[in-house]
């Protein structure tokens, strides 16, 4: 067994001595560098990016991992979604498997790896396969609309994933649901510096033949286009034009038609030509900035492809209607409120085809309602972000975050405490920071900051993002967790680092400043009508079909909800499902800025070992116990051990438990009796079972042979 042997530093951080930061971290450097990358503490698993292709994956590797229990093979992603996947088909457990870890630390590529490992190990035939096909495919399509070059992580996913894989009661796939969480449509129209757009363009554009370019009204040149960034158009070792092809073909496998896939390729191909609709005010009428369509060819073109009146569109893009009951006024914008217009249209756009694809695979990959089903759910999150300007996208990004570290505060820490308690076993208390007072600051019902945010939103009268952030500071003046210059000034603070249109919040990861430029409007998130009207009357079925609301019909005052309360409620359910089943924890870390193997900077690391409150995490699991397992199958798997055991036993299970540990030399603190459960209180106790449990099955194996030669 290869148990304890070639291991670089401790593999299980429960192991560590001295147990501080210090040694923490070069416990990880040591095995990163040896090109370990994963850790564990307990049932956790921390994973270091590797930046480069390790030979430890594939059906080999899949094959001993799924043979061996947890901590018996070298610490691997394997081992964890093993575990997870055999305790939801034998114990019949829902599972999920949370990923959090900061961009570029590997979170998608985790997710990945336990993907392809159940659907090496889980049932077996045609439609099964199908059914595997369809789920590992849904990867590709989603990174093509939903990924992007950012200045982090050359293949960045630019919204949150979280995908039940559905099980039948014998563990074989039936189907699956993703949900998809706040795209991030601002990258449409406009990219930082070294960043690009969405994936799906560029491999758009270089992957397809002249035919489909000329149907599409498209040039090949990325310069072309006003929302493509032309300072970087490749990505080395990404080929576009192959992805294009690889796209095409899974799209396929899902179960999209190739009308539906010409349809998808046309909308997106609307959203480049858009961009590059030029506004100029050489409209100007009676000395009233007004705008109007400079070069009109390429609105043209829009019309044609997807069947609209180009009057009809530049009048949408440049003027605006406004409704009440009793008239209609319509007013003509300016320039820069019809790029906003034209602008805020290509997002929406692009944002509706998405949550339109993520919904066309759940189509094609349900699972009729009726059957019982066992489910295992993949998260896969932004992690937690601090840029230099943080915007309404991080606000709730690091909200989201801030939720889940409360669930993994709640089931790790507290369950770990409970269990003991349940099971009437001794503890010492360890005081963790519970983070429940952030989470309240964000999403209290009345008095949270989103709740003030939607209640700017809709008051009547002037709103803006500072009357928004005077309310703030009017709230949160004492709040322990909130600050900004006005509640600095107060208590004679002067912070250079805080700018007047700002606040902060101490997250459980550290302090973020937000600023609010922006918030309203993005919370708002509203369109115009006369633009859902107008592309409500598109021809085109898939374009015609994302603005419902456009329906003159239909067309209600009631407002959509806001994009801060849809976020909140979607965390909800997601926290509601993610508390309905046993967690699972892959914890990413990122070793350097630069994606270069090879490379750990310690105070890049660091940083991520706090906030995702690893030290914390191996002081409440040493501080209690390592192993735990209900006497039943404890006593199934080392009776064999005892000859008072082995080979029968009539006692009960607590008893028979008992009396295997009593043989072997295992000192009394490293074991504790609970009510229904056997706990150990380090691997290493379980590694020295393991061992002679391995030991006794050789010498079982060997008296076999000899009998059975015996007989012959
Ligand atoms: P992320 O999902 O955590 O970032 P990714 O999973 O996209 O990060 O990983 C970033 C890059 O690191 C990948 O494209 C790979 O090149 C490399 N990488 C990650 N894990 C492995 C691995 N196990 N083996 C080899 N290479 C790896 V973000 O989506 O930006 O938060 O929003
Ligand atoms: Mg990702």
């Amino acid at each position: 067994m290869p148990l304890l042997e070639d291991t670089v530093g401790v593999e299980d951080l429960v192991l560590l001595e001295p147990l501080e930061e210090k040694s923490l971290l070069e416990n990880l450097q040591l095995r990163y560098e040896n090109k370990e990358i994963y850790t564990y503490i307990g049932n956790v698993i921390i994973s270091v990016n590797p930046y480069q292709q390790l030979p430890i994956y594939g059906p080999e590797f899949i094959a001993k991992y799924q043979n061996y229990t947890f901590y018996e093979l070298k610490p691997h992603i394997y081992a964890l979604a093993n575990m997870a996947y055999q305790s939801l088909r034998d114990q019949d457990r829902d599972q999920c498997i949370v990923i959090t870890g900061e961009s570029g630390s590997g979170k998608t590529e985790a997710s990945k790896l336990v993907m392809s490992y159940v659907a090496a190990v889980c049932g077996k035939g045609e439609q099964v396969n199908l059914v595997k096909e369809q789920l590992l495919q849904s990867n590709p399509v989603l990174e093509a609309f939903g990924n992007a070059k950012t200045i982090r992580n050359n293949n960045s996913s630019r919204f949150g994933k979280y995908m039940d894989i559905e099980f039948d009661f014998k563990g074989a796939p039936l189907g699956g649901v993703i949900t998809n969480y706040l795209l991030e449509k601002s990258r449409v129209v406009k990219q930082l510096q070294g960043e690009r757009n969405f994936h799906i363009f560029y491999q758009l554009l270089a992957g397809a033949d002249a035919q489909l370019l000329k149907a599409l009204k498209l040039e090949q040149d990325i310069s072309c286009y006003t929302y493509l960034n032309p300072e970087v158009s490749r990505i080395g070792g990404m080929d576009d034009a192959s992805n294009f092809r690889a796209v095409q073909r899974a799209m396929t496998v899902i179960g999209f038609s190739e009308e539906e896939i010409r349809q998808v390729l046309e909308v997106t191909a609307l959203v480049l030509k858009l961009g590059n609709v030029e506004m100029t005010d050489e409209f100007q009428a009676n000395g009233i900035p007004a705008s109007g369509i400079r070069n009109g060819k390429g609105i043209q073109e829009i019309g044609e492809m997807v069947g609209l009146n180009s009057e009809e569109l530049e009048r949408a893009l440049c003027s605006r209607t406004m409704e009440t009951a009793k008239e209609k006024v319509v007013t003509v914008l300016n320039v820069i409120q019809a790029q906003y217009a034209r602008d805020a249209l290509a997002k929406n756009i692009y944002n509706r085809l998405f949550n339109w694809i993520v919904n066309r695979i759940n189509e094609s990959i349900k699972v009729g309602t009726g059957e019982k089903k066992k489910v295992m759910g993949v998260l896969d999150i932004y992690g937690f972000e601090i840029l230099e300007d943080n915007s309404f996208e991080q606000f709730v990004i690091n909200y989201c975050n801030e939720k889940l570290q409360q669930v993994f505060i709640e089931l790790t820490l507290k369950e770990e405490q409970e269990e003991y308690k349940r099971e009437g076993i001794a503890w010492t208390k360890v005081d963790y920071f519970d983070n429940g007072i952030i989470c309240n600051l964000i999403e209290h019902n009345q008095r949270g900051i989103l709740a003030m945010l939607d209640e700017e939103c809709l008051r009547p009268g002037v709103v803006s993002d500072s009357t928004f952030l005077a309310k703030l500071n009017q709230l949160f003046s004492k709040h322990s967790h909130y600050e900004s210059k006005v509640t600095q000034n107060a208590q004679r603070q002067y912070d250079h680092t805080m700018g007047l249109s700002c606040f902060r919040i101490c997250h459980y990861a550290g302090k973020v400043t937000y600023n609010v430029a922006g918030f309203i409007d993005k919370n708002n998130d509203l369109l115009f009508r006369d633009l859902s009207q107008v592309m409500w009357k598109a021809r085109h079925p898939l374009l015609h079909s994302l603005f419902p609301e456009g329906n003159p019909k239909e067309a209600s005052l009631k407002r959509p909800p806001t994009a801060g309360a849809q976020f909140k409620s979607s965390v909800a359910i997601l926290m509601k499902n993610l508390y309905s089943k046993n967690p699972n924890y892959i914890r990413c870390i990122k070793p350097n800025e630069n994606q270069q193997r090879g490379q750990f900077s310690s105070e890049l690391v660091v940083v991520q070992t706090r906030y995702l409150g690893l030290l914390e995490n191996v002081r409440v699991r040493r501080a209690g116990y390592a192993f735990r397992q209900g006497y039943k199958p404890f006593l199934e798997r080392y009776r064999l051990l005892s000859p008072c055991t082995w080979p029968y036993w009539n006692g009960g299970d607590r008893e028979g438990v008992e009396k295997v540990l009593g043989e072997l030399s295992i000192s009394s603190e490293e074991l504790a009796y609970g009510k229904t459960k056997l706990f150990i209180k380090s691997p290493k106790t379980l590694f020295y079972l393991e061992e002679k449990r391995h030991l006794r099955l050789q010498q079982l194996a060997i008296l076999i042979q000899k009998v059975y030669r015996g007989w012959r």
